[in-house]
């Protein structure tokens, strides 16, 4: 039984890679939402999560309760408890590949990050982005093309099939849309391809909802 403990769905660009691995799976799970950028954020965080950061897995087994915090690792934890989701490549290479993808996501591009933070249902004009962002952009679309070309034949995704690879790059997508980066052939492709999975229109759904209420 698992529980995924999420942020502002709006903003928390963290909390979405796990959700969509979730969903790659296909096991029901509950998510509870802490909300963001309010007064008692940190306090709310630091008494739930180990790190003082979501996301959070909650993962009940024979009565006990294991906390898994940090995207990546909750990404690497499903995998190993659902293999038969081959949530990464099944090629070795391509498997250390896509782990490298994913690795320098989780600790790169810091500039577009936080130019262009995540906005998930907004669309917002593009700012005036500095040489180091424009760089970081050029990168991803650079590692986009060149693992499409090699992989995507086989699935229309990073490495062919839907991989933790994409998951971690899902709001890189989203931030892409929201500021209006032109983004051209198979990388655009790969962009509506991954921006209409049924997890990515959810979690557009609850943060429209966020939206509405106020609560974003
Ligand atoms: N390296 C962490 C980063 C998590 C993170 O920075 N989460 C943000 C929300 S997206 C957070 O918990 N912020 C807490 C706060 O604003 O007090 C991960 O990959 O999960």
């Amino acid at each position: 039984m698992y529980t995924l403990i999420v942020g502002t769905r709006e903003w928390s660009s963290w909390s979405l890679r796990p959700y969509l691995a979730l969903r790659a799976i296909g096991v029901p799970f509950q998510e509870e939402v802490i909300p963001l950028r309010r007064g008692s954020t940190s306090e709310d965080v630091q008494r739930r999560s180990p790190s003082g950061r979501v996301p959070l897995l909650k993962m009940t087994e024979n009565g006990r309760e294991h906390l898994i915090w940090d995207s990546l690792a909750i990404c690497e934890t499903l995998n190993e408890c659902h293999p038969e989701a081959k949530l990464w490549p099944d090629d070795p290479f391509a498997r250390a590949e896509a782990r490298s993808y994913a690795a320098e996501m989780h600790s790169g591009f810091p500039d577009l990050r936080e130019q262009l933070s995540m906005e998930f249902v907004r669309r917002l004009p593009l700012p005036e982005l500095r040489v180091t962002t424009k760089a970081q952009i050029a990168r991803i679309v650079a590692m986009w093309t060149q693992a499409l070309e090699r992989h995507g034949a086989a699935g229309g995704f990073l490495f062919g099939r839907f991989s933790i690879a994409d998951c971690m790059y899902a709001p890189v997508v989203s931030r892409l849309r929201t500021y209006g980066v032109p983004v051209q052939g198979s990388v655009q492709g790969y962009c509506e391809r991954v921006w209409s999975l049924p997890g990515m229109q959810d979690w557009a759904k609850a943060a429209q909802q966020e939206v509405d209420s106020g609560l974003a």
